[in-house]
């Protein structure tokens, strides 16, 4: 059976301060940050969830710029909107249509982020009409540490082809599986003699 974990490597676009950093350090170290610095340059990220279907990988290409994801195979995509802040939506269709027209029918997560501030007024979002199952729309709070799972669910389930796929706690790492012959070979090994005799029952 094959052990590699599947890596995909993932687009995190959107409006300026609408949460993007904030969001990949939550799942990087679980923490919220709450001060503001605006990213200059892309960054990366490797996260790794625990499936019930195994282990998948991402590397998450974090940007305002799709210009600066030319050079990736982008596979996947998540697009972050501030749900306070209509003007945060305006430029999500001609996202999607970038996206689409450079990487085809991947699986696209538009997140409104800070759903623990109020409703924006007239959200102006709107799919891109021949694609609705490439597009699924969730409301978060990164802050509040809500839904901040569900996009890459939505994503593992899309990417994996399996709908019934869930996330699970990481197993606890299991002591090799060795035979008690080679452990007792083992312990004559080290030759310690002053280690009391180990009898057969014992094993
Ligand atoms: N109320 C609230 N504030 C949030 C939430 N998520 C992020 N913020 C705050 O929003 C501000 C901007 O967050 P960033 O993660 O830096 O935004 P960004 O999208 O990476 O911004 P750029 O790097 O400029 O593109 C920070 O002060 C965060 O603390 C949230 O869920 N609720
Ligand atoms: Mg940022």
């Amino acid at each position: 059976m094959s052990t590699e974990v599947p890596m995909y490597c993932c687009a995190l676009l959107g409006a300026p301060e609408s949460g993007k950093t904030s969001f990949a350090k939550r799942h990087l170290t679980g923490e919220f940050v709450k001060s503001y610095s605006a990213n200059k340059i892309y960054q990366t990220y490797l996260l790794e969830f625990h499936t019930s279907q195994g282990d998948i990988r991402y590397t998450l290409w974090n940007s305002n710029q799709i210009d600066d994801f030319d050079c990736l195979h982008i596979q996947c995509a998540i697009i972050m909107t501030d749900f306070s802040c209509t003007r945060t939506f305006q430029r999500v269709p001609v996202l999607q249509t970038a996206i689409h027209i450079r990487y085809g029918n991947i699986p696209v997560a538009l997140c409104a982020n800070k759903m623990d501030l109020a409703r924006s007024n007239g959200i102006a979002y709107r799919l891109i009409p021949d694609q609705p199952k490439q597009f699924e729309y969730f409301e978060m709070s990164v802050k509040k540490n809500v839904n901040c799972e569900q996009p890459f669910l939505w994503l593992s389930r899309r990417l994996l082809g399996n709908d019934q796929l869930e996330f699970v706690a990481k197993p606890a790492v299991q002591p090799p599986d060795i035979p008690p012959a080679h452990w007792k070979a083992a312990f004559k090994g080290l030759a310690l003699n002053q280690l009391p005799p180990i009898g057969d029952d014992e094993w």
